[in-house]
């Protein structure tokens, strides 16, 4: 079963797979998560599920740095991954098992997922990190209550250089920790009227969606393999100009699919007069 479903998984042209338990994954949040100031809570239901099925997609374009951060100038990746895992959930299916997929909004640790499956280590920057992918990769999984040989997790290290720490604009990494409101990326996805701390630091930076800076630093980002995920790597959006005259419905018909598009026009065009204004 496993070998069916890394060929299917290659087919699909998903970057890399790695499998965990679920008994792993409930012992080993225990102690994490709890700590945590956290949004993927570890409430869906484990009981009867044996295994999850982790998938990593590279997105890595290879493009120049734009206004618009790198895992969302592409299709819009909740979308994708899903359907990417779709027949390994009809394989499992067609078996007699149970199979769910999930991409971001799903109840589990995503980051640990890669971990305690093998496919990355953390790094200092918070990010999943594969050695082949760098950390330019979306994680999905997929619940199933079939029983697979899993992976050993993966307990490598970060090259631990610092770099990410020193040029985070706002000192979101500064106290080995990750102050979610000091990231710009939490920042340019927020609603509301910002501080002219954050709209300078947005504007040294020259983002109006997401912030890369950690990841660009990064050492294991160096050399890496543009994807070979057609939706992530044609028909970028690199350096987005809001047209302040579009209305709501042009807007979705425009960039609905496109996943800096969740919060609407306002928040962009917010961002947008933020950036084109001198500090
Ligand atoms: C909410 C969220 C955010 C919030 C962060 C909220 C927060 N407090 O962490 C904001 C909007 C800031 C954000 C930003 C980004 N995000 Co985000 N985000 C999520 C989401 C939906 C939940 C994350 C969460 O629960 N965080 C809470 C903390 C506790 O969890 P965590 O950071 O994942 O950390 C865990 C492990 O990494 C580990 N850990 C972390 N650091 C360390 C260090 C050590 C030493 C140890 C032992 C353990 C450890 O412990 C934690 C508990 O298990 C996940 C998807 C998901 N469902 O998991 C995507 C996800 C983490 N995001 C992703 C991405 C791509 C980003 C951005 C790069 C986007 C961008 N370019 O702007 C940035 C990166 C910022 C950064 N440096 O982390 C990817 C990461 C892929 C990867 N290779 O790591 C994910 C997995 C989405 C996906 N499906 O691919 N995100
Ligand atoms: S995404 Fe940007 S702001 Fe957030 S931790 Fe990384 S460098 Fe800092
Ligand atoms: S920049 Fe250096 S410290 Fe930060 S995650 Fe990468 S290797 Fe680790």
């Amino acid at each position: 079963m496993k070998e069916a479903i890394l060929n299917l998984a290659a087919e699909q042209k998903i970057s890399a797979v790695g499998i965990c338990s679920t008994s792993d994954y409930a012992e080993k949040t225990k102690g994490l998560l709890e700590k945590a100031s956290f949004c993927a809570e570890n409430n869906y239901d484990l009981s009867g599920k044996k295994s999850i099925i982790v998938c990593a997609f590279n997105y890595y374009n290879g493009a120049k740095k734009g206004n618009i951060s790198r895992y969302a100038q592409g299709a819009d990746y909740h979308k994708v991954t899903i359907q990417k895992m779709e027949s390994i959930c009809r394989l499992l299916e067609e078996k007699g098992f149970s199979a769910e997929a999930f991409a971001d909004t799903g109840m589990l640790n995503e980051r640990l997922l890669a971990k305690l499956s093998g496919l990355a280590f953390f790094g200092r920057n918070r990010m999943a990190i594969n050695e082949r992918l760098g950390s330019y990769f979306f994680i999905g999984y997929i619940i199933t209550d079939c029983e697979l040989p899993v992976d050993s997790p993966n307990n490598n290290k970060c090259a631990e250089c610092g770099k990410c720490v020193s040029a985070c604009p706002l000192g979101a990494l500064s106290d080995g920790s990750f102050c979610e409101s000091k990231c710009l990326s939490y920042i340019t996805q927020r609603k509301g009227e910002l501080s002219e701390v954050e709209k300078n630091a947005m504007r040294k930076a020259k983002t109006i969606w997401g912030c890369d800076i950690c990841q660009e630093v990064c050492p294991h980002n160096h050399n890496l393999a543009v994807t070979d995920i057609e939706e992530f790597g044609e028909n970028l959006i690199t350096d987005l100009v809001i047209d302040t005259e579009l209305s709501g419905s042009e807007f979705k018909r425009l960039y609905g699919s496109r996943a800096f598009s969740w919060r609407g026009k306002k928040v962009l065009e917010r961002n947008q007069k933020i950036v084109n204004t001198p500090i």
